[in-house]
């Protein structure tokens, strides 16, 4: 059984030209000219892309005293009318503090419900004899990326010490360290500080984590990378003080990978001044939204490389779940949605207005991701052989974001009310279409897989090999190797 995706513009990465797709079973078997299959998906007027990969979200997340209301079927299905085909979604240890169980956890929740194809990366919450063994076991079950919160003090965030050795064991086993970058211990100061003066609502969340908080975080974590020799991923970059942290450390050679967020983009510091509180509460997420200033800061990084991918940390509270924080803002959970939109707001915002080609836009959303998360060219790439995981783009097809008609769980919509210009036609997945404009029937749960995500190999040695042939002699650049007596 074949299938032929004709007439469209076929967009990758880095270039963009007429063909069809061939499509046999769940892999692209060609693409070319007049191509001929036993079904046939009109792309006429549209461009051919590569499924969204969307490397953040928390889907069914026990958090802040409540669980994400986004299952991870109604999350899957959501990304999949995007225009989205696979999640990378954050494991959390429960509390028996183990990452294997968390894991196996996972699988529980995720197997039984996913209609597209999802990978995890693993929270390391502490540090302890346990962990540092079963981060071999998470990396042998596919889980090659680990995050490590600087915030939530008390509850996920882990010292620096600890950051270290972890960055160091993943050195060791060929993972990518992450890091939530905000300086937990000031934000908690100035959270308290704030509820003191009388501050309580949405507001007081934006006063109690300013960039500089970000900025120093992303320094931090910069500089435990270097030290223990590591490529580093730093998520949800709100700022240009984090930015300009990846910047520099870019600049020196590191690899050192920066995400931005759809809502970071495109929604600014304005809302949480809102005089409806459950507007403001609705975008109450960490970090939170900035100004304008930085925004273009974060559109800057795109264009130049400097960022390279855009996620959107989907994490979907209710309304009613946000009101846990109606008397204390440090109780609102903190999260907001995207999963559904990540695609058609950046086309909107990023490539209608100029600031990014379309080539662009698709290693924002997809190839960029699949590389980093050494998944590519499985995912990510229009080639022969890639699983089908292919959106028909269509940039003429318009409609207005509402909760009454997106396909998430949520009772809002952080862009409800705006008008997007462009929109999946169809969804493929490894070669099935699970979404078509005007027909909305979700495909059958539970037919997404795991991705396995293999350890890396090269970028940590290309990063020692770095120190090795630029150091100057005289100056000992590694710091995992200083002579006893210094
Ligand atoms: N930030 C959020 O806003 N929600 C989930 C976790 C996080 O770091
Ligand atoms: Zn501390
Ligand atoms: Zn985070
Ligand atoms: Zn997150």
């Amino acid at each position: 059984m074949t299938k032929v995706i004709k007439g469209g513009t076929v967009l990758t990465a880095d270039r963009q030209w007429k063909a069809d797709v061939l499509i046999e079973g769940e892999t692209i078997k060609q693409i070319g000219e007049n191509l001929k299959g036993d079904e046939v998906i009109d792309a006429e007027g549209a461009y051919v892309i590569p499924g969204g990969i969307d490397p953040h979200t928390h889907l069914e997340m026990p958090f802040m005293g409540t669980t994400a209301a986004e299952t991870f079927e109604s999350g899957t299905w959501a990304a999949a009318t995007g225009g989205t085909t696979m999640l990378v979604d954050f494991c959390l240890p429960g509390e028996d503090g183990s990452i294997k169980n968390a894991i196996n956890e996972w699988h529980r929740k995720s197997a039984p419900q996913i209609c597209s194809d999802i990978g995890y990366h693993m929270a390391i919450t502490g540090w302890n004899e346990t962990i540092f063994t079963e981060m071999k076991d998470a990396v042998d079950m596919g889980v090659n990326s680990f995050k490590h919160f600087m915030a939530y003090k008390g509850a996920l965030m882990v010292e620096d010490d600890e950051m270290f050795a972890s960055f160091k064991r993943c050195r060791e086993l060929g993972a990518l360290p992450m890091v939530h970058a905000e300086n937990g211990d000031l934000v908690a100061d100035m959270q308290a500080d704030m509820l003191a003066k009388g501050i309580t609502g949405p507001e007081g969340h934006a006063y109690s984590r300013p960039p500089e908080f970000e900025g120093e975080a992303a320094n931090r974590a910069i500089t435990i990378a270097d030290a223990a020799g590591t490529p580093l991923y730093i998520v949800h970059v709100s700022c240009e003080q984090a930015h300009e942290a990846i910047r520099r450390a870019r600049q020196k050679g590191m690899r050192v990978y920066g995400e931005p967020l759809i809502q970071f983009l495109t929604l600014d510091e304005s809302e949480y001044f809102n005089k409806d509180w459950d507007h403001a509460a609705r975008r109450v997420m960490s970090p939170p939204f900035r100004s304008k200033d930085h925004q273009d800061s974060l559109w800057a990084g795109l264009q130049a490389g400097s960022l390279q991918v855009v996620a959107t940390d989907h994490a979907a509270f209710t309304t009613e779940q946000k009101r846990m924080g109606v008397d204390d803002f440090t109780k609102i959970p903190n999260g907001s949605n995207g999963i559904e939109e990540r695609l058609a707001v950046l086309w909107t915002k990023g490539v209608e207005t100029g600031r990014l080609t379309p080539e662009e836009f698709v290693a924002v959303t997809s190839t960029n991701v699949a590389k980093i998360l050494n998944i590519y060219p499985k995912k990510g790439a229009l080639v022969e052989g890639a699983d089908a995981d292919i959106v028909v783009w269509d940039p003429k097809l318009s409609k207005t974001i509402s909760p009454t008609t997106h396909h998430s769980v949520l009772d809002y919509n952080v862009f409800e009310g705006w008008e997007v210009t462009a929109q999946a036609r169809h969804t493929l997945s490894r070669g099935e279409v699970i979404w078509s404009w005007g027909k909305n029937s979700q495909p059958q749960p539970g037919r997404g897989r795991f991705v396995p995500r293999p350890a890396f190999s090269s970028a940590a040695k290309a990063l020692s090999q770095w120190k090795e042939l630029t150091a100057p002699k005289q100056v000992k650049r590694d710091p995992m190797n200083i002579p006893a007596g210094i």
